[in-house]
């Protein structure tokens, strides 16, 4: 029996000597070498005991060995659970204790504050580093560099990608071979990439957009990644010449444009320039088009559902929309109350179904069904409207989330930290516009009868278990917070009283 997604995207590149991945310094790693790489990783990790249908949390630095681990996990059929290097101990230690990981990797720097979370849930710690040292690279080294690939079928689970949630609490996303696979066969054929391309790749791949859109499209079309650890504007426009495409976040789109170097002239190479994770201003695809020619094109997508919309590579790309459903994909605009369709052109919440769809989130039945209907229709907490040309835009979010430069930020998880802080009654967090970020955190709280706050203690106290791009970049005090007669906290007052406090400081 077959493993779909390693033959398909890895066990297609085998003793091929092309370049897979291009470092910033010029230096290149082979598809070849990646595999022998992955294929030593997949035998330690099997020496260890570790088992199809287990999961391995990884924690580390952006490289070609951070990569092979992914390789490795599809290889011997583990469950891939990558999280973000900006993750505190804490936050390491629920996705580590809720998966139930059979090992964590960490980059060293990081081991003694995971040492005690590994020892609690029982994994087994070891590291990799930026530089692809470490425990793990050292004894992976002794390893043969061939192995015999693990049979899975469509349905296995392939990935977890922990999501937070509107209580506060993060759900493990569980994908499958089949949603990982669907969507990059999809989207490969739709961006038309092939083996010519060089993708420019400063995402993190601890994420969807870095991880199965931008490196798993590259794999199946065999083309080379412009593989940089993360974004640096020096370095994007030194390699920009040298690539065909690029993905990133708005915030990656504004800060090129905000540089007098980035021309026409340096994006002549460029054939696609994809946007997705958060929405792109209208006026930054304009402003886009008018100083390099190039029409971004953006896309729609999510954790659960890798994507689901995209606008045309050939036809028009509308500013403001994110296109259509993607072949295989279904998008119903509904009544948030009752769950049935609106008629074309009304707002409402957006629905999807098809291959791309998650499997469930891990242990949480209630969860679950909360959100994916038994029909297949997932509910995605966002708010849409189809045009009568059949463009999607997504026009407000039906949960209360913020997106700051791509990454999410559930305000529910920062005020129950906030709630906790001595001489704090109530707190409301919100995402307000940002100039770089697209929305940034503000803290608003209530002081308990005759409390005075000090914020800058506050912020401390909660800065050690969140993750730094998490931090509110405000905290602000008010006598009490706007309620309707429902007693509930009115976000959208306080949203509007406070939208040009980081915009013009
Ligand atoms: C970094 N910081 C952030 C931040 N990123 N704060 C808020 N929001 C962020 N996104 C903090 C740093 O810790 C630092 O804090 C300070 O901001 C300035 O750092 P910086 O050097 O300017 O930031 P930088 O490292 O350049 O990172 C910004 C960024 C990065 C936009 C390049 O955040 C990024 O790569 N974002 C992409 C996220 C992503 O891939 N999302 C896809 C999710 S998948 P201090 O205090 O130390 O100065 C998904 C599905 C889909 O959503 O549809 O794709
Ligand atoms: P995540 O949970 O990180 O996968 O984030 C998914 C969310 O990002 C979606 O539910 C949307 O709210 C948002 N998102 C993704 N792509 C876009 C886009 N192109 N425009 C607006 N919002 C987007």
């Amino acid at each position: 029996m077959p493993n779909p997604l390693y033959d398909t995207l890895f066990g297609q590149h085998k003793g091929k000597t092309t370049p897979f991945l291009q470092m910033a310094d010029g230096s290149v790693v082979t598809h070849d070498t990646y595999l022998q790489m992955s294929a030593q990783y997949a035998h330690l990790f099997t020496e260890w005991g570790v088992r199809p249908g287990d999961r391995v949390a990884v924690q580390i630095e952006k490289s070609p060995q951070a990569l092979a681990v992914y390789a490795a996990c599809v290889q011997a059929g583990f469950v891939f659970l990558p999280l973000n290097t900006a993750y505190t101990a804490d936050e390491v230690s629920y996705f580590a204790e809720n998966s139930g990981a059979r090992v964590i990797l960490c980059d060293a720097k990081r081991s003694d504050a995971l040492a005690p979370v590994a020892a609690a849930c029982g994994a087994r710690l070891e590291t990799l580093n930026a530089d692809g040292s470490g425990s793990f690279a050292m004894q992976a080294d002794k390893m043969p560099a061939a192995f015999p690939t693990v049979d899975r079928s469509v349905d296995d689970l392939a990935a977890f990608l922990y999501t937070s949630g509107t209580t506060g609490r993060s759900k493990g996303a569980m994908l499958t071979q089949g949603n990982l696979l669907s969507n990059c066969l999809t989207l490969t054929e739709e961006w038309r990439f092939t083996a010519d391309d060089a993708l420019l790749h400063a995402l993190p791949i601890f994420h969807t957009h870095g991880l199965f859109v931008a490196t798993n499209i590259a794999l199946l079309a065999g083309s080379k990644i412009l593989f940089l650890p993360r974004f640096d504007l020096d370095v994007m426009l030194e390699l920009m010449a040298q690539a065909t495409t690029m993905m990133g976040v708005p915030t990656f789109y504004t800060r090129l444009l905000g540089d007098a170097r980035f021309t026409k002239q340096l994006t002549r190479h460029m054939r696609l320039f994809v946007s997705g994770s958060a929405p792109l201003l209208a006026e930054t695809h304009l402003q886009f088009e008018e100083r390099t020619g190039h029409r971004i094109l953006e896309r729609y997508g999510m954790t659960e559902t890798n994507m689901n919309t995209s606008n045309p590579y050939d036809g028009e790309r509308r500013a403001g929309t994110v296109g259509f459903p993607l072949p295989g994909v279904e998008i119903k605009i509904t009544d948030s109350r009752t769950g049935e369709s609106l008629p074309q052109g009304e707002i409402g919440e957006i629905e999807v179904r098809g291959p791309n769809v998650f499997k469930g989130y891990w242990q949480m039945p209630e969860k679950t069904a909360e959100e994916l209907r038994e029909n297949g229709f997932f509910i995605t907490g966002d708010l849409g409207q189809i045009d009568e040309d059949g463009y999607l835009s997504i026009v407000g979010r039906n949960k209360d989330l913020i997106i700051s430069g791509g990454y999410n930020i559930y305000p529910k998880e920062i005020e129950l930290l906030l709630d906790a802080q001595p001489g704090v009654l109530e707190s409301a967090v919100i995402g307000v516009p940002h100039p770089d970020f697209g929305e940034t955190v503000l803290g608003i709280l209530v002081a308990e009868r005759q409390a005075i706050l000090d914020l800058d203690a506050i912020k401390a106290n909660i800065g050690g278990s969140l993750a730094k791009f998490k931090h509110p970049q405000r905290l602000v005090v008010l006598p009490e917070l706007p309620r309707n007669t429902m007693g509930k906290v009115q976000k959208k007052e306080l949203r509007e009283h406070y939208k040009d406090m980081f915009l013009h400081a």
